[in-house]
């Protein structure tokens, strides 16, 4: 069982999520905060926000990233969706195969194995939203022998204008809540999976230009 949340290599420092953080009322969990992971961004559509809406724990941290692409939103959409693929662009990921569900319905699992050099070799990942008309895909962390335990995530894509040129430019959002693990802080923990995040984004951004 892997002891330290760190790459064998190297990792990049992280950046601090721009959250709002509001009070989040449940009768047994007073200190459950509801936060809006894109409060503060400008042009960001309001599903797109509902949906980077979290209820984190005491114990929990959570991060966005942010991703512009030059490419059509469908293009990019067509890579992300692919639950059952996501090697396509996730180079952490050295393989994966469906456990359960065909990858299009939400409570797929899938099972990822990851290249070594991280503290991990496998990950059972579920499938919570998959909304094609939106353009977002979600999944939970629900197994395996890493140190991201309760990991969930939200990804959206939209089209944004940029307001030097007025062109049109597809923004990929990211975001993620995870348990801090015991002997780690929230500060490692985040620096961690942002750093695995922000380089899938960045594949994925790659793959994307590539393709149009
Ligand atoms: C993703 C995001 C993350 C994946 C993490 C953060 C992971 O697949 C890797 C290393 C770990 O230690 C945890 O979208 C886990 O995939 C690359 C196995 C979950």
């Amino acid at each position: 069982m892997p002891t330290s949340l760190q790459f064998e290599r190297s990792s990049s420092a992280s950046e601090t999520a721009n959250a709002t953080v509001g009070s989040y009322h449940h009768h047994h969990h007073k200190q459950l905060q509801k936060v809006s992971l894109t409060r503060g961004m400008a042009d960001v559509p309001d599903h797109v926000e509902v949906f980077h809406t979290h209820v984190v724990g005491p114990s929990q941290c959570f991060s966005v990233v942010v991703q512009d692409v030059d490419a059509t939103a469908s293009t990019v959409w067509s890579i992300l969706s692919r639950f059952e693929h996501p090697q396509a662009y996730k180079h952490f990921v050295r393989s994966c195969r469906l456990a359960a569900g065909d990858g299009r319905e939400v409570g797929s699992v899938r099972e990822v194995r990851v290249v070594s050099g991280l503290p991990a070799a496998f990950s059972l990942e579920r499938l919570e939203i998959m909304d094609d008309d939106r353009h977002v895909i979600s999944f939970s962390v629900v197994g395996g022998d890493h140190r991201l335990q309760n990991y969930r995530s939200v990804t959206t894509v939209h089209e944004c204008s940029s307001p030097e040129d007025g062109k049109k430019r597809t923004r990929v959002v990211e975001s993620y809540v995870v348990d801090v693990p015991t002997g780690n802080d929230k500060e490692e923990t985040c620096s961690f999976a942002d750093t695995i995040v922000r380089c899938n984004l960045q594949s994925l951004a790659k793959l994307a230009e590539k393709l149009s």
